[in-house]
């Protein structure tokens, strides 16, 4: 077999599964081609993607623009290294901060990446500017947190999976209750070596929880009376995601620093951004920070035409209009079907949670009949499946994926 062979999905996963490390448990789908809202199996078997990789193909797949832009520029020019100017970041970098409402951006190309950026550059703001005593910094997250999978953004989770045998563990870190401004502001008092507070506007992995309204100004508020930082982990949520622009917006809230990736890029390639102003961006000089694909020529490219789009195609206010579709049609579904306990979420991250216990395998065993009737989605924690279309999807898509979730429920035997 020639490496490039055309592939049964059966081959496919067969050889997934002999030379690919297990670190993941896919729907048994094996996808070849993406376009807008649609995927394809090897089989030619179209289905609508609902799960637009966790929020990376906001704009839909293989978006011509985005990549037209990342071929124009992948035959041009596409890595430097930062040992280098080259003539795409800059302007990237002054299209996004005017886009965002920042001073400066980082560039680096995962969201762990950026999360873990915006933790060191918290940790350094704390030290030269906060003047708290060096190593004694502490930075507050939230339970149920999901920032990634390296070994210090696993060392603040509470996922036994992600942790297991991952130790010994990175220090300073606070756990709170998510959506618990006393349980901030008890966290916040009496310590003057808090750095910062890191959250998602919505936490996302843990089932899309969406806080009490008012909680993210209430909480940036409470940042701002103890000199700490707010960091707005929007890797998920961002990038019209939730009928905003970011998920802050919702409230007005502009972090201190806000934490990009995914659908920066359309999901075309990997993007990840740290945007500050200068009063905590400028703590960083040169040879603090930095990655060799961070900020080169093919990510700045992409990154502009993907921010483009979402302006010029009005996702957000797309998906604020057809979240409240969705939201509408799932919660009146709930009503006559026990097997749906309710529908929640903000603009299209969504989640239905399913009436049985977190360790039962019906959620995943519905979005195995969802694949068989075109529709791909795939349960986050138990009981709880995510949908999450891409953007560009129209009022006729959505409702016809909204009857297929509600033919594929209604007809669900345990
Ligand atoms: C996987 C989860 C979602 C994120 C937030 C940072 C990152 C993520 C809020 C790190 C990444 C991805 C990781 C991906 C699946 C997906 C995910 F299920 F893992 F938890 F979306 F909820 N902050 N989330 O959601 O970004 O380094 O991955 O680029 O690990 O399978 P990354």
């Amino acid at each position: 077999m020639a490496v490039l062979d055309q592939l049964t999905s059966q081959q496919a996963i067969d050889l997934e599964n002999k030379y690919g490390a297990h670190n993941y448990h896919p729907l048994p789908v094996v996808l070849s081609k993406g376009e807008g809202v649609y995927v394809w199996d090897v089989e030619g078997k179209k289905y609508y993607d609902f799960l637009s990789a966790y929020s990376a193909v906001n704009q839909g797949h293989c978006h011509p623009k985005i990549v037209g832009a990342m071929v124009n520029q992948a035959q041009t020019l596409t890595l430097t290294s930062r040992a280098f100017y080259n003539d795409m970041l800059g302007k990237y970098e002054k299209f996004a901060t005017e886009y965002f409402g920042f001073d400066k951006l980082l560039p680096m190309n995962t969201g762990a990446e950026a999360v873990e950026t915006a933790l060191k550059i918290c940790r350094k703001w704390a030290y030269e500017v906060k003047g708290i005593e060096e190593n004694e910094a502490q930075i507050i997250v939230c339970k149920n947190n999901f920032h990634g999978r390296t070994t210090t953004i696993i060392s603040f989770s509470n996922d036994p999976v992600a942790r297991k045998n991952f130790g010994p563990f990175t220090d300073g870190f606070i756990k709170i209750e998510y959506d618990n401004l006393q349980a901030l502001e008890e966290a916040l008092e009496n310590n003057d070596n808090i750095a910062g507070f890191m959250a998602e506007p919505i936490q996302g992995e843990a089932g899309v929880y969406v806080p009490s309204e008012g909680y993210l100004a209430a909480a940036k508020a409470l940042c701002e009376k103890h000199n700490v930082l707010f960091i707005a982990d929007e890797v998920q949520t961002g990038i019209a995601r939730t009928g905003q622009l970011l998920a802050v917006n919702h409230e007005n809230v502009q972090p201190d620093i806000l934490i990009l990736g995914k659908a920066l890029s359309g999901g075309a390639y990997p993007v990840s951004a740290v945007l500050a102003n200068d009063s905590i961006m400028n703590v960083i000089r040169p040879g603090n920070h930095g990655s060799t694909f961070g900020g080169n020529p093919v990510a700045a490219a992409v990154a502009i035409a993907a921010l483009e789009v979402v302006k010029e195609e009005k996702l957000a206010e797309n998906a604020e209009r057809l979240g409240k579709i969705f939201r509408e049609e799932l919660a009146e579904f709930a009503k006559e079907n026990e097997l749906v306990t309710l529908v929640r979420g903000k603009g299209l991250l969504n989640a239905v949670v399913i009436n049985d216990t977190e360790d039962s395998s019906t959620a995943w065993d519905i979005c195995m009949k969802l694949r068989d009737n075109g529709l791909l989605a795939k349960p986050t924690h138990g009981n709880i499946i995510r949908f999450a279309p891409p953007l560009v999807m129209n009022e006729e898509q959505l409702r016809d994926c909204i009857a297929i979730i509600k033919k594929t429920i209604t007809e669900f035997k345990k």
